[in-house]
């Protein structure tokens, strides 16, 4: 059985990865961690929860010890456009924090889950239908550190052994938890002002295509690929996964056909817009469907549907 160590866990995907992993594995397989921990949220009170400071070596694997972990899944980091504010801290943060959860992993021996992003590429790399395995020279600090950390995870594999397995997330888009301080939080933020004033400027500029996924078709590809044979894995650190592409036009179109009176407009962010520029408009995904089965649920208007309902409801 799982015994899995989740880092980031009060995050946008953490919150509700940690409730989707408790259904799964059940309540007493699953710790939830941060380096806070708030009384009143789900995460902290629905289940086993420990405060872990991720650049504290010494902590992170006391804790990884105590439950006798066997998974650990690292999502604690800095988003892209946040980085580019602190490109130093970003640096320090995510880079020590995966190095130290690296070798967490290697000496609990524990099956390690990280995520790189669609950031990983740059200007550089094909823009359409960009492959697996292609050009990847990042221009953002965001991208710099998902770009190296890939690397790492192939290298704490190659060296040591330790089962390390990645995904190249798009933006992800879900009604529980906000994003913060990344580039495709548009996405989300548009559905928030879409219920609350039918309409939303955007920072990010039309014709700006980017890869997206729903969170549930997240979580279920994170399990999906930690729970895949390890013998059909010709890839690991990491696979381009997405479940369609648009740009704020496409999205506000398919908002419109549940709340007509619906508008955008633009007041474009120059950082966001040239992160947005460096990263690819859509990736092929074929080596993620070929090596372990991914799939999604959801397109863009069954997305459109249930966000606009989950978030009436909140
Ligand atoms: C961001 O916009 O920084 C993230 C990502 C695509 O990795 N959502």
């Amino acid at each position: 059985m799982r015994k899995i160590l989740i880092t980031g866990s009060l995050g946008q995907i953490g919150s509700e990865l940690t409730h989707k992993l408790r259904e799964v594995y059940g309540q007493e397989n699953v710790i939830a961690s941060a380096r806070r921990q708030p009384e009143d949220n789900p995460v902290v009170t629905e289940g086993i929860f420990e405060i872990v400071d991720v650049m504290d070596y010494e902590n992170f694997l006391a804790i990884a010890k105590k439950h006798q972990v066997n998974t650990i899944i690292h999502l604690a980091a800095l988003l892209s456009a946040k980085a580019e504010e602190e490109p130093a801290q970003a640096w320090h943060l995510n880079m020590q924090s995966l190095i130290n959860a690296l070798e967490v992993a290697k000496e609990v021996k524990a099956l390690f889950f990280t995520c790189s992003s669609i950031g990983a590429f740059g200007p550089s790399s094909p823009k359409d239908n960009t492959p697996q395995d292609t050009i990847q020279r990042p221009t953002t600090m965001y991208g710099i550190t998902k770009l190296a950390g890939e690397l790492l995870c192939d290298y704490y594999f190659n060296k040591y052994g330790v089962d390390t397995r990645s995904v190249r997330f798009p933006g992800l888009i879900s009604y529980q938890t906000l994003p913060g301080g990344g580039t495709t939080d548009y996405a989300v933020h548009i559905y928030y002002d879409a219920i609350k004033q039918k309409a939303y400027t955007s920072f990010i500029n039309k014709g700006t295509t980017m890869d997206m996924m729903y969170m549930p078709d997240a979580l279920n590809a994170i399990i999906q690929l930690i729970e895949a044979d390890p013998n059909q894995l010709i890839h690991r650190n990491a696979f381009n996964v997405s479940a369609m592409a648009f740009d704020p036009e496409e999205i506000a179109v398919s908002i419109k056909k549940y709340i007509p009176e619906f508008k955008i407009s633009y007041d474009v962010d120059p950082i966001r817009q040239g992160i947005a520029d460096s990263w690819p408009n859509a990736m092929d995904i074929s080596a993620a469907q070929q090596e372990w089965g991914f799939k999604t649920e959801y397109d863009l208007d069954k997305m459109t549907q249930d966000m606009l309902k989950q978030l009436s409801q909140k």
